[in-house]
Parts: structure tokens; C-alpha cells; sequence
């Protein structure tokens, strides 16, 4: 297993559609379990392929320890409306009220590559919509109103200092732990 980089915001991966997954490899499973190992460093609920610089229809997604890996994902019913705040791990710090359909039937193929679908409602639901249209090349931010958008791009810039290669590298909690320990020697 292995922790990926995340691309952030202004990275060009972040913005382009992705490509169908023909077979579901070893190789992809393995990307599949790197993501989650990515995905629970960085205290996410779910993270796309392209997040990590990758172009195939993929993400993972983790909400009430019910852990999904979706290849070639599709909305097959989407109900009602509901507004909840999102945030976004490729927009570190920036959080924004995004309005999607309540509830949502998704279908896919699963870790096996095996047709299934998943009835989503409240957080698992924005979280499915949000991972699904990284697939897409948007981005939660493209649903704020303008003045919204704006004030969450300014605080961005300021925020985008930290990563001058637009690019998170997340350290493993055990590493962490020893860090910790070898700053209080
Ligand atoms: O795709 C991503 O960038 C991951 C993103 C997913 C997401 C968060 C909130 C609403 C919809 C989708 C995150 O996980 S950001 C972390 C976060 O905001 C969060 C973490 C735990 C519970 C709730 C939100
Ligand atoms: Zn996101």
C-alpha cells in the first residue's frame, strides 16, 4: 500500500474528464487500495482518480464505515433537493453550501469489477454526486454563486502558498506518531 500525492486546485488533471475502465486489473485494485489509504490520511470521505493524477473513471468513497470503490460510475436516479456544506481535499481550507438531488441510485462496477448499484441518501448521497463529477472535471465550486466563488478563489490564492508544485503529500498517522515522539526526545 502506498500514500498518493493529491493534486490540488490549478493542477490541469483536475479539470479533465476521465476515461472508462475496460477491465478492472490487479494494477487498478491496487490504485483502488492506495486511494484509500490516501482518502483515510487525509480525513476525507471520499477521493476520484484524478485527485491523485489519474485519468481512469475511478474513485472511492468511505461514509459511516461503509467503505465503496466505484469503476465507470452513473447516476440512475437522482430525487429532491438538498443543500449541505462541501469541502474538497484537492481545496484545502475552503468550504462552500452546495444544493444536489437528496437521493440518488448509483451504479457502477465494484473492487471485482461486478455490476452493482447503491441507494444513497443525506451525506452519502453529496459525497457519491461530489466524487462523480471529479470524474467529470467539475469541482463543488462551480455550483457557488459568483460573489461566493470569488470570495472562495481569493482565500485560495492566500491558501495555495503553502503548495507552490500544487501538490499534498500526506504522512502515514504512524509516522506522525514517531514524529511526534522524536520532537519530544
Ligand atoms: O473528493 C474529495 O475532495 C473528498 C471530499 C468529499 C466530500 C466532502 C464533503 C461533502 C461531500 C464530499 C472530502 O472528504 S473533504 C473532507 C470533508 O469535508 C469531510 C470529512 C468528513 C465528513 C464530512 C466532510
Ligand atoms: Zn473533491
Amino acid at each position: 500500500m502506498a500514500l498518493l500525492q493529491l493534486h490540488l486546485l490549478g493542477s490541469p488533471i483536475l479539470r479533465e474528464p476521465t476515461v472508462p475502465v475496460e477491465t478492472v486489473t490487479d494494477e487498478l485494485r491496487q490504485l483502488a487500495d492506495d486511494m484509500f489509504e490516501t482518502m483515510h490520511a487525509a480525513k476525507g470521505i471520499g477521493l476520484a482518480a484524478p485527485q491523485v493524477g489519474r485519468s481512469e473513471r475511478l474513485f472511492v468513497a468511505d461514509v459511516d464505515d461503509r467503505p465503496l470503490v466505484f469503476f465507470n460510475p452513473e447516476i440512475v436516479l437522482a430525487e429532491g433537493k438538498a443543500k449541505g456544506e462541501e469541502g474538497c481535499l484537492s481545496i484545502p481550507e475552503i468550504f462552500g453550501e452546495v444544493e444536489r438531488p437528496a437521493h440518488v441510485v448509483m451504479k457502477g462496477l465494484d473492487r471485482d469489477g461486478n455490476p452493482f448499484e447503491v441507494a444513497a441518501d443525506e451525506l452519502l448521497a453529496r459525497c457519491l454526486q461530489h466524487e462523480l463529477d471529479h470524474l467529470h472535471g467539475r469541482l463543488f465550486l462551480d455550483y457557488l454563486s459568483m460573489y461566493k466563488r470569488r470570495s472562495a478563489m481569493a482565500k485560495w490564492e492566500r491558501e495555495r502558498q503553502k503548495y507552490p508544485a500544487l501538490r499534498r503529500t500526506l504522512i502515514a498517522a504512524k509516522d506522525l506518531a514517531e514524529q511526534h515522539n522524536e520532537d519530544a526526545l
